[in-house]
């Protein structure tokens, strides 16, 4: 055999795996028909961190306005058709060329450009080229999962996939779904001048903490976005193109008038490529694999998002990375345990941890918060102003904008930190936050949930004040008890959404 294995697909998945299969000494080759790096600098995670900044800017602009020293500054031509050419001119080029230059120049790795065809597990042919290897792994990534609804076709129906190819701005969007893609997506438009809408058959973010998503859906009501949930979406409606949605809510039909729909109710798995070979395939489209990224077909991996959720990108990177250990000949396994979660909403950030609260009181019984802000806020705040008497308001909260908490003071616009601690081990259970910049550190806090962190450990860690997330220096006020009591909120409060 040619080669020790062949990684169908070059997307994070299996340019991370192949680079790690190199690494350990075997001869990988990577078949990829598009850009190394799969969608993710297409209409991924780079098109994401790029927009999420355009409309970062747009929204700061908004707030910051006219306010104490800022000049007024005119929206009305903001564009996020603009912020999307600027992106396929620029960003979707650059990335793509330094991917494949990362790839192939500076770690060696051979790759068969074109479309691959599986003639069995051991031969792919390219471009009528044949290439045989003593392994095949599948790295076919995800689709967005339409609904089968009337109008689905009509031009104006996108998915994230369209989003960069945007090339007229919309006055009102419905978005179907109110998950991460969804909510993230709302938070995205709404900052152009764009109407938004999200309809979703169930609940919004129903694994978030109860806290960050009031934080959120608060957020939300006060830009205009507005959220159904518990509504059935039926039909698109158009002529030539789209002109509303049409759903069923509380037994009644509703239209929502629009010029654009962005449809974000899941993935599906590419996993169509590994069905010849025999390889099972789950309820969900997904390669059914083992903890070693491993099909029930020998020689036969999958990785990435084709074997199924959590749909993650460092999950997919380390599926690679797992598949090309075992290919080695080690006995390596995922671990899928404290894997963070993620949400743009510009010109914030969601980002989570381990156990919601909710959780961690099933789980722990009581538990200690260490959370700031907490309780009651001033009732209809004006900007620029101070409102004595409001206390648990007034520590600033994320990372690089403090101005948001000084300009409107009361109106937590610049976010919320909460720890969840069990008293009786006193170790963490879970982290949460709304602000900007916490994502960093949550890639190291997932490990310290791994590894039982205590707040006693926390606190002997060294801040750099001020930071994005806090948990050093507010665990270290409580870290002296014997007994936990905590930081700041008990008990549930209110909703006052
Ligand atoms: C994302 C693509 S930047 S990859 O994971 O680096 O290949």
């Amino acid at each position: 055999m040619e080669y020790d294995a062949i990684w169908l697909g070059g997307g994070a998945a299996g340019r991370f795996g192949a680079v790690f299969h190199k690494a350990l000494g075997g001869k990988p080759l990577i078949v990829e028909e598009h850009h190394l790096g799969g969608e993710c600098h297409v209409c991924r995670c780079a098109f994401e961190n790029f927009f999420y900044d355009q409309a970062s800017m747009a929204e700061l602009m908004r707030l910051y306005s006219g306010k104490s020293w800022y000049p007024k500054i005119d929206l009305s031509n903001i564009s996020a058709a603009k912020a999307a050419e600027l992106y396929r001119k620029v960003g979707q080029r650059a990335f793509a060329d330094t991917m494949k230059h990362q790839t192939e120049k500076q770690l060696g790795v051979e790759v068969a450009w074109g479309k691959g065809k599986i003639i069995d597990k051991n031969t792919v042919e390219v471009n009528g080229k044949i290439y045989k290897g003593k392994n095949l792994v599948i790295g076919a990534g995800s689709r967005p999962t339409m609904p089968n609804i009337p109008g689905i076709h009509l031009p104006g129906v996108m998915t994230y996939k369209d989003h960069p190819e945007m090339k007229t701005d919309p006055k009102k969007m419905v978005i179907i779904g109110g998950g991460k893609i969804g909510i993230g997506k709302a938070a995205m438009f709404a900052p152009f001048n764009i109407e938004v809408t999200v309809l979703e058959k169930y609940t919004c973010l129903p694994k978030w903490d109860r806290d960050i998503r009031n934080f959120i859906f608060r957020d939300f009501k006060r830009r205009g976005i507005k959220i159904y949930e518990g509504i059935d979406v039926k039909e698109i409606k158009g002529k030539g193109k789209v002109e509303s949605v049409v759903a069923q809510f509380n037994g009644e039909t509703m239209e929502f008038p629009c010029d654009a729909v962005m449809v974000s109710i899941g993935l599906t798995p590419n996993s169509e490529p590994a069905i010849p070979l025999g390889v099972k395939i789950g309820k969900g489209n997904e390669i059914i694999i083992d903890e070693g990224c491993r099909t029930n077909v020998p020689g036969v991996y999958a990785v990435g998002d084709a074997a199924g959720p959590p749909y993650f990108m460092a999950i997919a990177r380390k599926r690679g990375m797992i598949a090309a250990k075992n290919i080695a000949g080690e006995d390596a396994k995922m671990d899928y345990s404290f894997v963070p979660d993620h949400i743009y909403i510009p010109p914030l950030e969601a980002t989570c941890v381990g156990l919601t609260e909710a959780e961690a009181r099933e789980k722990y019984g009581d538990v200690v918060l260490v959370q700031v802000p907490w309780g009651p806020k001033p009732k209809d705040p004006k900007s620029e102003e101070y409102y004595p008497g409001f206390e648990n308001q007034g520590l600033p909260v994320c990372g690089r904008m403090h101005t948001l908490n000084l300009l409107f003071y009361g109106q937590n616009r610049n976010g919320l930190v909460k720890a969840i601690v069990d008293p009786k081990s006193r170790k963490y259970v879970g982290f949460h936050s709304v602000g900007d910049g916490a994502k960093t550190a949550f890639q190291y806090l997932s490990y310290l949930l791994k590894i039982g962190w205590t707040v006693d450990q926390m606190a002997n860690l060294h801040e750099i004040f001020l930071n994005a997330e806090h948990f050093i220096q507010l665990s270290r006020l409580v870290a002296g008890q014997k007994e936990l009591k905590g930081f700041a909120a008990q008990v549930y409060l209110e909703d006052d959404l």
